[in-house]
């Protein structure tokens, strides 16, 4: 007997949320379990057998270690399983970045992994989880999926997990790629991908560690004292993401601040609090000891730093080769 299948993991969020009304716009994350949920999805006669695995029950606000390592886990165990040809991890949108970008970077290529989410609760009029759970099937059962690291299926489309981000509250159309724009359509019947796998047969690119160190993000406004810095750092932290103005440009003051806790050894990386921010390398990075942080945004660039610094890699340019990489 073929016992092939997907495997999916769940973490909770809104496409397992329930309002109690189909008319009420507040409702509670993670209300339904995988066994239910996939009970529901057999009805929809996809050609997969799914098995669903329950790590977490939660709104992603709530997303960090103590589900990234079980989820970390669950899904290595299985990309080593033959039977096992593709995983699903279900998700609340909030965070399905950072969560894509941090597996993205620790888990081998080989085979589809898939993070899928919904925005409106499950009992909810016009619930798209269904539908964005559909054409995840689809995406995580296609060969062609694999080589292209960690996915992110929402409203017929598919992002790489270096691009994505949530960029609207509210909407099924809630998120988009950047500088990248999707890298496929899919509906519960067909997938169209616009190029070819990048990362066929690559390995993990960083090693994988259950506890990440600590990097605060600095969000920069106008009339910014220097004093908001030196009071985020802490005796823990190894490095700070500046989520500056414009292409991450930040009050001289602040600037100089920056460069004596770099002087201490906390890695600085300059980001921009614009949503389609590219910050790219300048003369003064130099100067100055920082990173650019390209096309991440903040919150991408913590994860980013946080695994190169778990990962033992402190030297600026080792730090900046990575940012660069695409
Ligand atoms: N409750 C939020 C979360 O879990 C929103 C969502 O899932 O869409 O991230």
């Amino acid at each position: 007997m073929n016992d092939t299948h997907l495997l999916v993991l769940a973490t909770g969020g809104t496409i397992a949320g329930m309002a109690g009304s189909a008319l009420r716009h507040d409702y509670r994350p993670g209300q339904i379990d995988i066994a239910d949920y996939l009970s529901q999805v057999g009805e929809l006669g996809l050609d997969a057998r799914l098995v669903g695995r329950q790590i977490a029950s939660i709104g992603s606000e709530d997303m960090d270690a103590a589900v990234w390592n079980p989820l970390h886990a669950a899904i290595h165990e299985a990309l080593d399983d033959p039977a096992c040809a593709g995983v699903i991890v279900t998700h609340g949108t909030d965070t399905a970045e950072e969560t894509a970008l941090l597996l993205d970077l620790t888990l081998p290529a080989a085979k589809p992994v898939v993070l899928v989410g919904a925005m409106r609760p499950a009992d909810a009029v016009g619930y798209d989880g269904l539908r964005n759970f559909a054409n995840a099937v689809r995406v995580a059962g296609d060969a062609g999926a694999a080589g292209r690291g960690v996915l992110v299926v929402m409203g017929d489309r598919v992002f790489a997990a270096r691009d994505v981000r949530k960029a609207r509250t509210r909407g099924t159309d809630a998120f988009r790629g950047f500088p990248r724009d999707a890298i496929g359509l899919v509906t519960p019947s067909a997938l169209d991908w616009f190029g070819a796998p990048w990362r066929t047969g690559e390995g993990a690119a960083w090693r994988w560690h259950d506890a990440l160190p600590e990097v605060p993000i600095l969000y920069v406004h106008a009339g910014m004292n220097a004093d908001t810095a030196t009071r985020l750092v802490g005796p823990e932290t190894r490095g700070l993401i500046v989520a500056g103005v414009g292409e991450g440009n930040m009050p001289d003051p602040l600037r100089r601040a920056l460069v004596i806790l770099r002087e201490g050894g906390i890695v600085v990386v300059r980001s921009s609090r614009l949503d389609e921010g590219l910050v790219d390398r300048e003369p003064e990075d130099d100067a100055n000891g920082f990173v650019a942080a390209r096309a991440l945004n903040p919150q991408k660039a913590r994860i980013l730093l946080q695994v190169l610094l778990a990962n033992g890699v402190r030297d600026v340019a080792e730090i900046q080769t990575a940012f660069d990489r695409r």
